[in-house]
């Protein structure tokens, strides 16, 4: 929400807008970062750690969003950016000076090999992870994009900064942190080649950064030196995470963190070539990859919940019907994820069924990644122009950054000015006003499902179990506490589908607790013909 004009969201915007999540019954706010940044990607690229960016306001509006949201009994987790600063911020203006500058080991400095990049290792965001710099003649780590270097948590001091300034804002009275890519914080010695499919120069050399070697060693010294000592929540980004390495960040007794984000279940819609390789998802990688991390986590480590966040398109529009069935299709991806064990994520417009955006141009797009990926291809390669807009349009993260819409006036009610990325045009029909008038909306639902976690241990506790494995079209699964049993259906196609309850089950429910059509009159569970995108949950004992 922009509360002065300029077109860019902002604290004091949000701060209008906290009895909205209040009434959606949120209990804790997951900001962006809202650090000073030159805004390379979005903010994930921060130039002073203890300072607000200026287009978002002041440290005064911070404390005071903070405060009000602590009035409302919403607790506030900010982002941890610390794989990587700004190229901006004074450390990496120091570095890169000279080879004998005190703040030279704050980031990773290579000569080059044989007059070209110190190793093969592509970018998230395309090219060489590594930029040279003339000043030195070497060249810098950067995963990300070239104005994101890499710190070097090898050195004792870069991890002393980073405990201060998390004390910083921990002593401001914040409620955790969300650790960008924290997975990616300690590098294989050597930095070794990756192995380039036949015939690209770069490669993905993830085997050497991500789960590295020290990583667990730095985060037990951070939870020793700072997460221990307040009560606090934190969750890890570790993109390329199995649930063993999970138990290992987020087991209950490894003081470490509280829960990760893993990946597995977004890479369903990727072919082999990655990300921009679009592939049809099927069900049953689904079924697959979500119960094992339900079944793999349970009594050992706990789970975070998501299907929708900046980097990811909209879940209704990836995994549901925009068109046809978008309110039933976004309240059935609801249902499937919020029945499950772990903390569910909700992001700004999920709630609301927002969808994916088509811009008609590049020009349109804000998104780094975006703009990396068309220079690779479209400018300075040959790549078919249309095919990798369309891909644009189904993956690109500028999908879930469009504003929230609030309203059907201009611009969503988002600003009275123009808005820093365009909005999706369907604003008019799908916001936040008309959801909050329609009894039936998506808002509606997403309130219910998380009210019904707060007065429902078994949504919390229960154990999972996945049933009908092999159906194609259904996804069900039962929770268990003690002698209370749930049962989840979730109809994942526009058409009919037939379901059969296992054997061992009651066979008549004590009561319907949520649906996303109006209710049905018969407790009979035996066989179920279930409409399009219909999600049902009943209380079998
Ligand atoms: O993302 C890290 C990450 O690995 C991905 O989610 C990545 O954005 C995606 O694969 C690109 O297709 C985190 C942040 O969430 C993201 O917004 C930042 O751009 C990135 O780190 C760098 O800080
Ligand atoms: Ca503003």
């Amino acid at each position: 929400m922009d509360s002065n004009g300029d077109g860019i969201g902002d604290l004091k915007g949000i701060t209008s807008r906290l009895d909205y999540l209040k009434e959606l019954g949120v209990d804790v706010v997951w900001l962006s970062p809202i650090y000073e940044s030159p805004n390379d990607d979005n903010g994930y690229d921060i130039s002073n750690y203890r300072d607000v960016m200026r287009e978002f306001g002041t440290m005064e509006d911070f404390d005071e969003m903070l405060s009000e949201m602590h009035k409302r009994g919403i607790k506030l987790v900010m982002d941890l950016v610390v794989n990587h600063s700004s190229d901006e911020h004074p450390w990496f203006i120091e570095s890169r000076k000279s080879k004998e500058n005190p703040f030279r080991d704050y980031y990773i400095w290579r000569p080059g090999k044989d007059g070209s990049e110190p190793n093969n290792w592509v970018s998230f965001f395309s090219g060489s992870a590594w930029k040279y710099d003339e000043a030195t003649d070497e060249y810098f780590l950067h995963l990300f994009s070239s104005k994101q270097p890499d710190l070097n948590w090898e050195n004792p001091k870069v991890r002393n900064e980073v405990y201060d300034l998390m004390t910083f804002w921990l002593d401001k009275g914040i409620d955790g942190f969300r650790m960008d890519v924290i997975n990616c914080i300690s590098k294989v010695e050597g930095l070794p080649d990756a192995t380039p499919a036949p015939g690209e120069k770069y490669a993905w050399g993830g085997e050497f950064f991500t789960n590295g070697p020290k990583v667990h060693e730095y985060i037990q010294e951070m939870n020793e030196r700072v997460l221990s000592k307040y009560d606090i929540m934190t969750v890890g980004e570790t993109g390329g995470v199995t649930p063993q390495d999970a138990q290992l960040y987020a087991g209950y007794n490894r003081d470490e963190l509280n829960m990760v984000f893993q990946f597995e279940h977004t890479d369903v819609d990727s072919g082999p070539g990655g990300k921009w390789d679009l592939a049809p998802w099927k069900l049953s990688d689904l079924k697959v990859i979500m119960s094992r991390w339900q079944d793999e986590l349970y009594g050992k480590a706990w789970n975070s919940l998501y299907l929708n966040n900046h980097d990811q398109p909209r879940s209704v529009s990836r995994f549901g019907d925009d068109k046809n069935y978008r309110v039933e299709s976004a309240k059935m991806l609801a249902t499937f994820l919020h029945l499950q064990q772990g903390t569910p994520y909700i992001y700004q417009g999920e709630e609301l069924g927002m969808t994916n955006v088509a811009f008609p141009s590049i020009e349109d797009y804000r998104d780094v990644e975006i703009h990396n990926l068309w220079r690779e291809r479209i400018v300075e390669g040959s790549g078919d122009a249309d095919k990798l807009l369309h891909a644009i349009h189904v993956k690109g993260r500028d999908n879930a950054r469009t504003p929230m819409q609030w309203d059907a006036s201009a611009n969503a009610g988002f600003t009275k000015g123009t808005p820093w990325i365009g909005m999706n045009p369907n604003y008019v029909d799908i916001n936040a006003k008309a959801a909050l008038e329609d009894p039936n909306s998506v808002f509606h639902y997403y309130q219910k499902l998380v009210d019904l976690r707060h007065n429902h241990l078994i949504m919390v506790y229960g154990k999972y179990d996945l049933i009908l494995r092999d159906h194609p079209q259904i996804y069900a699964y039962t929770r268990t506490l003690g002698e209370e049993v749930w049962l989840v259906i979730c109809n994942f196609y526009g058409d009919e589908a037939e379901f059969t309850l296992p054997t061992g089950l009651p066979e008549t429910a004590v009561e319907l607790i949520v649906s996303n059509y109006e209710a049905r009159e018969s407790l009979d569970v035996r066989r179920l013909s279930l409409r399009p995108y219909e999600a049902l949950v009943y209380k079998l004992s």
